[in-house]
C-alpha cells in the first residue's frame, strides 16, 4: 500500500515538472519529439536519418538518454548537431526533471525541433511525461507482431508507430498486417510508418509527416 502511494507521488511530481517543461518549450518555440523503443530498435539511426532529411526545414537539437555511455551523443555530435547526453546510471527511463536540466545545457539557438531519445525500454519511459508534444514508438520487425498487446501503454501513449528494419522482412515470418492491426487494436489513432534506416525506404514519408505536424502545432 505504501509503495503504491510513493509511486503516485513520484508521478505527480514528474507531471508538475513536465507541465513546466511544456511552457519552457513553448516559450522557446520548439517542438519536442520523445522517441521510445526497446534497446536496438533503431532510435539513434532514425534520429540521424530524420536530421538528414529535414535539415532544410528545421534546426534540430537532441537530448540522448542512456543508462551508460555517451556513444549515441557522439553519433549525433558527428553530424554537428547540438546534443546533450543524460546518463541515468541505471534508471530505466528519462523523467521531466532530467530533461529540464539537459535542456538548460543545450546550445539551442534558433532550434525549432528537439528530439529526445529515451532509454531503450518499452515499459518505464511510457509512464513518464517529459513535456513533449508527441511520443513516437519504434518497433523493429524482428521483435514480433505481439508486442502491442504485451506492452500496451507505450502504444496507447504514442501518436506515431514506426515499424523499422523492414529491409529484414524477407528473412522473417512476421506479418506486417497482423502487427498493424494489433497496434491499432490498442490505439486506433496511431499513425503508422514503415521504414528502413538501411535502404532509406519510408523515411521521406515519415519526414514529410513530421514537417507538417510541426507546422501546425500551437
Ligand atoms: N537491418 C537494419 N538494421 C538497422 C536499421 N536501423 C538500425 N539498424 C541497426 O540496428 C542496430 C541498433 O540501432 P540503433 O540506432 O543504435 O538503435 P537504438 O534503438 O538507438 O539502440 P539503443 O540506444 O542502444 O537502445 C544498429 O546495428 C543499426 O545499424 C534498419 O532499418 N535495418
Ligand atoms: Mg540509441
Amino acid at each position: 500500500m505504501s509503495l503504491i502511494t510513493v509511486e503516485r507521488k513520484v508521478l505527480d511530481m514528474n507531471d508538475k515538472i513536465a507541465q513546466e517543461n511544456r511552457l519552457i518549450f513553448k516559450e522557446n518555440n520548439i517542438f519536442v519529439t520523445n522517441i521510445l523503443s526497446s534497446p536496438g530498435a533503431g532510435k539513434t539511426s532514425l534520429i540521424e536519418k530524420t536530421i538528414e532529411c529535414t535539415k532544410e526545414k528545421f534546426s534540430t537539437v537532441v537530448i540522448e538518454g542512456d543508462i551508460e555511455t555517451s556513444l549515441d551523443a557522439q553519433r549525433i555530435d558527428a553530424l554537428n548537431i547540438p546534443v546533450v547526453q543524460i546518463v541515468t546510471n541505471g534508471a530505466c527511463h528519462l523523467d521531466a526533471d532530467l530533461v529540464k536540466d539537459a535542456f538548460k545545457n543545450l546550445n539551442k539557438k534558433d532550434a525549432n525541433l528537439l528530439i529526445v531519445e529515451n532509454v531503450g525500454n518499452l515499459v518505464c519511459p511510457a509512464e513518464f511525461d517529459i513535456g513533449e508534444n508527441i511520443k513516437v514508438v519504434i518497433l523493429s520487425v524482428t521483435e514480433g507482431e505481439d508486442k502491442p498487446h504485451k506492452y500496451p501503454l507505450v502504444f496507447r501513449e504514442s501518436e506515431v508507430l514506426i515499424i523499422n528494419k523492414i529491409d529484414l522482412l524477407p528473412y522473417l515470418k512476421i506479418s506486417l498486417e497482423t502487427l498493424r492491426s494489433n497496434a491499432l487494436a490498442i490505439n486506433p489513432k496511431l499513425k503508422i510508418f514503415e521504414t528502413s534506416c538501411y535502404s532509406g525506404e519510408g523515411l521521406e514519408v515519415w519526414c514529410k509527416w513530421l514537417e507538417n505536424r510541426i507546422k501546425f502545432f500551437d
